[in-house]
């Protein structure tokens, strides 16, 4: 049985309405909120409620639920009014990636234009 959550862990503690924070959308499973430190118009984080620390912990079980980050991400795209200008999903994954908060998260991006190749 896995780890359903860690107490020292940032994303746990603001899934687990700990800051108070106000979520865009909340479910049993998902909760999506602003990032703090946002590098676009709309930067909004999408996390399962669950503690998974990376893409690469995820197995087949979890297909279901990173489908419904997705599903999740759109709507709220489609909130901010990204739909037809278009956004940016990205999962960062392990160090190399610059992933800084070892909880599964999904950046929704938007609201500027962005560069390809990322940096
Ligand atoms: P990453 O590099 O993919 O691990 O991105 C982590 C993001 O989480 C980063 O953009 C900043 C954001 N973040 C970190 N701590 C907090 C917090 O306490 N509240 C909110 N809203 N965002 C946070």
């Amino acid at each position: 049985m896995r780890q359903t959550i860690n107490t020292d862990c940032i994303f746990c503690k603001i899934a687990a309405g700990e800051f108070g924070t106000e979520f865009l959308y909340e479910s049993p499973e998902i909760v999506a909120f602003r990032d703090i430190h946002p590098k676009a118009p709309t930067h909004i984080l999408i996390i399962p409620r669950r503690h998974i620390p990376k893409v690469s912990d995820l197995t087949e079980e979890d297909e279901k639920l990173i489908g419904r980050m997705i599903t999740v991400a759109n709507i709220l795209a489609e909130q901010e009014g990204l739909r037809e200008r278009g956004f940016r999903l990205i999962f960062n994954c392990g160090r190399e990636s610059g992933q800084e908060v070892f909880h599964l998260h999904l950046h929704l991006l938007g609201g500027r234009l962005f560069n390809w190749p990322p940096g």
